[in-house]
């Protein structure tokens, strides 16, 4: 049980103690000189668990996609994405700012490009037109309420963007939560795809940090635009060391996020003027729509539940004007599930 139960992220998660221990004891080195034990443990940690040839630690899920997309393409190509994707919706524009390329937005059902999609999308030869140069995937979904997508529904996309010899990134930032949740290996949803970004961060707990998995040879041109982009980190081990528990002790228990998830999920969905689409919820995050007559009246709902909840001490985060997002992770146990649900009982009991 915590003071206050923080949803709005698991972005929010705290490092554990043992995270602290570790992190001051860490031996470290320069890691631009690539002399940073600790953060080389990591990588390759990172990459064995993805079943990649070489990894990259970055200091941020922004940062692993933007040298990614970077690495992959040329200035001027396109990149094929969904709409509702974090890459194209929630990082600054920095794939066209930074590498020149324009991105390709396709509005999917669930978050996830279908392999005619990405056929359709796949650029003709022709001098007047843009190459494509990337397909990015996003899994879990964030926008769509953390959403999975199979390792077989990835290998059928990859294997058109390849066949097009279009390589495939792939945001996992919550790749974790879907091995955790369709109970496979990390190395199969990692497999199709030439490249992932996973975080740290997230559900599984670390202060910061992100890697970038993928062949020797892409690593090679993502640790390059790394530098470029001011990401060469010196003493870098200090927060590798997290990373690396993160990786060791913090992924079987997501699945603990999860229940917490469907539970808040479940009860929300049965309150007046809530609804869930309780199916969705396959992971960590819990998408709320309200509904209270007409528009204005939702949209003020939205707000005056956001503020009902703090005053709770329980904080939630509006997504749009008559949504909410709840994300589940370690420092959100059950009993604190059972008081932000209490919470938006009792605030809507009087609509
Ligand atoms: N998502 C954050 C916000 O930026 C919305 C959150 O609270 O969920 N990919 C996906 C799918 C993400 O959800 C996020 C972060 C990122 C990339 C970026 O990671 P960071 O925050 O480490 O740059």
């Amino acid at each position: 049980m915590h003071d206050i139960v923080d949803l709005r992220s698991d972005t929010l998660t705290l490092p554990t103690p043992e995270m602290r221990e570790a992190m001051a004891r860490a031996e470290v080195g320069d890691d631009v000189w690539g002399e940073d034990p600790t953060v080389q443990r990591l990588e390759a940690m990172a990459a064995a668990r993805l079943g990649k040839e070489a990894a990259v630690f970055v200091a941020s899920g922004t940062m692993g996609n933007l040298v990614s997309v970077v690495a992959h393409t040329q200035a001027g190509q396109e990149v094929v994405l969904d709409l509702d994707s974090h890459i194209y919706n929630y990082e600054v524009a920095g794939g066209t700012i930074v590498g020149n390329v324009q991105m390709r937005p396709v509005q999917t059902e669930r978050g996830f490009l279908t392999p005619d999609q990405v056929q359709e999308s796949i650029r003709p030869s022709n001098i007047h037109i843009p190459q494509t140069g990337l397909v990015c995937l996003e899994n879990t979904h964030n926008r769509h309420g953390g959403t999975c997508c199979t390792p077989e529904e990835i290998a059928a996309v990859a294997a058109v963007a390849h066949a097009a010899r279009v390589p495939v990134h792939m945001d996992g930032a919550r790749l974790f939560n879907a091995a955790v949740a369709l109970k496979r290996d990390p190395r199969d949803f990692a497999g199709p795809v030439d490249s992932v970004t996973f975080c740290l961060s997230k559900g599984l707990g670390a202060p910061l940090g992100s890697v970038v998995c993928g062949s020797a040879d892409f690593v090679g041109r993502a640790r390059r635009v790394r530098k470029m982009v001011g990401g060469g980190m010196r003493q870098a081990g200090v927060v590798a060391a997290a990373g690396v528990l993160a990786l060791d002790r913090m992924v079987d228990r997501l699945a603990e996020d999860h229940v917490n998830a469907r539970a808040l999920a479940e009860a929300v969905a049965t309150l007046p003027g809530l609804s869930v689409d309780v199916e969705t919820v396959q992971t960590n995050i819990v998408i709320i729509r309200v509904s209270r007559g007409d528009r204005a009246r939702s949209v003020q709902a939205t707000q005056e539940l956001v503020a009902g909840c703090a005053a709770r001490k329980v904080k939630i985060h509006a997504t749009g004007p008559m949504a909410i997002r709840c994300v589940t992770h370690k420092d959100v146990d059950a009993e604190d599930t059972r008081r932000a649900i209490e919470a938006f009982r009792e605030l809507t009991s009087r609509w």
